[in-house]
């Protein structure tokens, strides 16, 4: 059934808006359907995909023509251009980065109150200091830096490192809450908290404590993810989507707040078909490659490819290689969604 035509703006006299304006008042009936467009919403976020062997250039270029000292943090920031590319965002709440580290630069301790995780994409020998605890950067590891938490990157390898940071930075902006605070560097403590979690159903014992703090595992190590992953191919082949999330020991919950993340396994020849949900997703490539379908868009996705997807869209991955495995890690902003009731799953899509 489709809705009746509203007036518009332009049919109301010139002096009746101007009187309105001039009182700071808008009329609603023009924008009504633009706010609450009919069955779903009509995203600004586009499919949009980033190569990493088209930006790996540029970044490396970067490195040569500023100084750790002139950028803090040396980000090509993966911008979608459906929200405009000076909005730096992904999508509506997600932003990511590509940030380039050299040997021996340090990219100095701040804290600030949007929350972030780092995907190590290439390089060894840097690391990320987190709240006093030292986090090794290997490739396809996940650091949390949660809001609030001091944090540093250094680096004592003799290659260029690059990671993905994500952060929910779009949202905590638009909700004038995002801000910075700068620090001396941190001295790092003698343990990792999260070395307690680092084998699911034991700690050490009777040493063991419940931390006290929100965010008790900073580092989760992509071997470990990686033999979830395979672990659960080999003992679950009836399982439709080869998939853990990225929790918080303690509690069981999402490991950050407001986005989630998992990583994804899809089997040689694998087609997985994900239906549209409420939340936009990005994927990135850890390892293999994948194509990614969604709507009209389509890409094919190599190692260290990333891209997004809006919401509301059902997306179907493919790993055509009949020998490897294609190893995603994903970030959406489900948890978010869900702690305001406007998460959705929408029926199962047909091929
Ligand atoms: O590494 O702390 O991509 O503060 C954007 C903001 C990275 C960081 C970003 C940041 C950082």
């Amino acid at each position: 059934m489709s809705l009746p035509e509203l007036g518009r703006l332009e049919d109301l006299p010139q002096d009746y808006r101007d009187a309105l304006g001039a009182q700071n008042l808008v009329p609603l009936w023009p924008s009504l359907r633009g706010v609450l467009p009919p069955g779903k919403p009509a995203p600004r976020t586009r499919a949009t995909a980033w190569n990493y062997q088209a930006l790996r250039p540029l970044l490396l270029q970067a490195g040569e023509l500023t100084p750790i000292e002139k950028a803090e943090r040396r980000v090509l920031v993966l911008a979608n251009p459906g929200h405009g590319l000076e909005k730096m965002q992904a999508s509506s709440t997600i932003y990511l980065g590509m940030q380039l580290l050299l040997p021996g630069e340090w990219a100095p301790a701040h804290r600030h109150t949007p929350n972030a995780v780092r995907m190590i994409v290439e390089g060894e020998g840097a690391y990320t200091t987190v709240d006093g605890e030292k986090c090794l950067m290997q490739r396809g590891d996940l650091i949390l830096t949660p809001t609030g938490l001091w944090h540093e990157h250094g680096h004592d390898g003799d290659k260029p490192v690059v990671w993905l940071d994500v952060l929910d930075l779009p949202l905590v902006y638009y909700m004038e809450a995002s801000y910075v605070t700068e620090g001396r560097a941190q001295t790092v403590s003698g343990d990792s908290a999260g070395l307690a979690y680092q084998r699911g159903g034991v700690v050490p014992s009777p040493l063991f404590e419940r931390s006290a703090t929100a965010f008790p595992m900073l580092r989760y190590p992509w071997v470990d993810v990686r033999a979830a992953l395979t672990t659960l191919a080999r003992t679950r082949p009836e399982i439709e989507a080869v998939q853990v999330a990225y929790i918080n020991p303690e509690t069981g919950a999402d490991a950050q707040k407001i986005l989630g993340f998992s990583a994804l396994m899809l089997r040689p020849g694998e087609t997985l078909l994900l239906p549209a949900r409420s939340t936009a997703t990005v994927f990135h490539v850890i390892e293999g490659g994948t194509s990614v379908a969604a709507d009209t868009s389509a890409f094919a996705l190599g190692e260290a490819d990333t891209c997004c997807i809006p919401g509301y869209t059902a997306t179907t991955l493919f790993n055509a290689s009949t020998s490897a495995p294609c190893f995603l890690f994903v970030a959406d902003d489900a948890p978010l969604q869900k702690k305001l009731g406007v998460y959705e799953v929408r029926e199962a899509h047909k091929a």
